[in-house]
């Protein structure tokens, strides 16, 4: 008898000894690493090459530990750094993080947007489940206006940051926002960012029925409806304008700025050549 257990990605792409996954049920977490390694087998048929780089949350899970492959997992809000340091001493890497909203916008918020303007080549895949799960469900910076959680009982007051359209403006090469819902389009984009030099941002969001769902919604479907029914396409958008209540989707920029390392290393050779000029 086959069981869930022997899927092909199962011993290659993830751990088997971490098999089931540690998620909660409908958590949107493992369709995005579903969708990731659908793309990487496509594009590479393994991960070597790979490396991962996680904080600390749910989200920050999927590669660490269910990757079987090359992680690392630091401190809370800190993947960005290690990832930056990682690229900088080996470029010929493939270095992706994946975290959560509160990993990388708010403790990490510094680095997220410093990145982006620094166009460092990394691929960045943000979780957003519009709360911290893991500690309880607290608010987040991307918890939506009015929305009720565990520290906001009766409403959320602040407006959410828009992090596609902050990473656009910050000066990434590649941003994308999806929902779990939209498989392919997040396999796609998987695919075209990892092909591409640069910073790339893609934000998937995923319901958090353990902790966000329950404070908003009575149930779960209503979540996946609300993404079915609420998403526009960017273009679209750009067009006619958003409605209120609406979550814009697609990619919101696509451009091939040199990334830093190119630039980096063209410095760098400018420099060697000039030092070697000066001493002959
Ligand atoms: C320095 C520090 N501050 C706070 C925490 C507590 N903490 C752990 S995970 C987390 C938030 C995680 O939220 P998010 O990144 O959105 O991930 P999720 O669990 O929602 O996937 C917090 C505040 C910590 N571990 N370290």
């Amino acid at each position: 008898m086959t069981t869930e257990l022997d899927h092909p990605f199962i011993g290659k792409y993830l751990r088997p000894e971490v098999m089931p996954h540690v998620m909660c049920p409908g958590c949107g977490n493992m369709s995005i690493a579903n969708a990731f390694i659908r793309a990487v087998d496509k594009l590479y048929g393994s991960f070597e090459n790979f490396v991962f780089v996680s904080g600390i949350g749910c989200a920050a899970w999927i590669p660490s530990p269910h990757f079987l492959a090359d992680t690392v997992h630091v401190l809370h809000g800190r993947p960005i750094p290690v990832a930056t340091g990682i690229k900088l001493a080996n470029p010929n890497l493939q270095v992706v993080v994946i975290s959560g909203d509160g990993d990388l916008a708010a403790i990490g918020g510094n680095h997220l947007f410093h990145a982006a303007r620094r166009n460092i080549d990394i691929l960045v895949i943000l979780v957003n489940n519009y709360n911290y799960g893991m500690t309880g469900g607290q608010l987040a910076p991307t918890t939506p206006l009015g929305a009720r959680t565990i520290t906001t009982p009766y409403g959320n007051p602040e407006e959410p940051f828009d992090l596609a359209e902050l990473m656009v403006h910050a000066g990434a090469n590649y941003v994308a926002r999806w929902t779990i819902i939209h498989t392919l389009q997040l396999e796609s984009s998987f695919k075209k960012a990892l092909q591409m030099e640069g910073f790339r941002f893609i934000e998937v969001l995923s319901p958090c029925p353990t902790r966000y769902i329950r404070w908003n919604l009575e149930k779960y479907e209503q979540l996946l409806e609300f993404y079915k029914n609420n998403t526009i396409y960017v273009n679209i958008a750009r067009k006619k304008g958003v409605e209120e209540g609406k979550i814009v989707i697609g990619e919101f920029i696509v451009r091939d700025r040199p990334g830093y390392i190119r630039r980096y290393s063209e410095l760098r050779k400018k420099a060697i050549d000039l030092w070697r000029r000066e001493k002959e």
